[in-house]
């Protein structure tokens, strides 16, 4: 895992997504997901939320955070995720309880079009910490910027 420092003060962590998929145990009853720590999920869970019942053309998030790493599952209905780092742009359709979203560190994200029956498990690897947040798209702008110059 890299790490870039980007004052004498902050330390972020390299920004990733990527898509998981989870095997499932399916038998004539039906399917099973079992999701354990280090395996299909890469880190320790210290907080799971889930977020259901969403109201129509209501987006969410609109923010990224510093060092969180999440795993996102629309354990049912569907949302799409938008998700940026480094400037590349990426929406991510989540519509299946056996797919993982995985988001690390610099990552701009806003939810969108959550279907009614949509709900949206995610996994945390911090409890929850609003110094972790970073709220406004210019301010994450400007440490995207940061961190980039100071690499080269
Ligand atoms: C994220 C996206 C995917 C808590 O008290 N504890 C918690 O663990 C969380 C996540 C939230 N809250 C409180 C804080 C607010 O008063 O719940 C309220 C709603 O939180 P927020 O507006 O941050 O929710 P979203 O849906 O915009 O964002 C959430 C997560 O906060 C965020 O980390 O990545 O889901």
């Amino acid at each position: 895992m890299q790490y870039h420092p980007i004052s004498h003060d902050i330390i972020l962590m390299e920004a990733k997504t990527e898509l998981l998929s989870f095997p499932i145990h399916g038998d004539s009853r039906g399917s099973l997901i079992a999701l354990e720590c280090f395996e299909e999920i890469p880190f320790a869970i210290k907080r799971i939320y889930y977020i259901f019942g969403t109201q129509k053309n209501t987006p969410r998030g609109f923010h990224a955070h510093k060092e969180l790493k999440q795993i996102l599952i629309s354990v049912s209905g569907s949302v799409t995720i938008h998700c940026e780092q480094n400037s590349c742009k990426r929406k991510y359709f989540l519509n299946s309880p056996d797919k993982g979203l995985l988001i690390e560190g610099l990552v701009w994200r806003e939810m969108h079009d959550f279907s009614p029956d949509c709900v949206l498990l995610v996994l945390a690897n911090q409890h929850y910490d609003e110094n972790d947040y970073i709220r406004t798209y210019e301010e994450f702008k400007k440490i995207v910027l940061q961190s980039l110059n100071h690499e080269e």
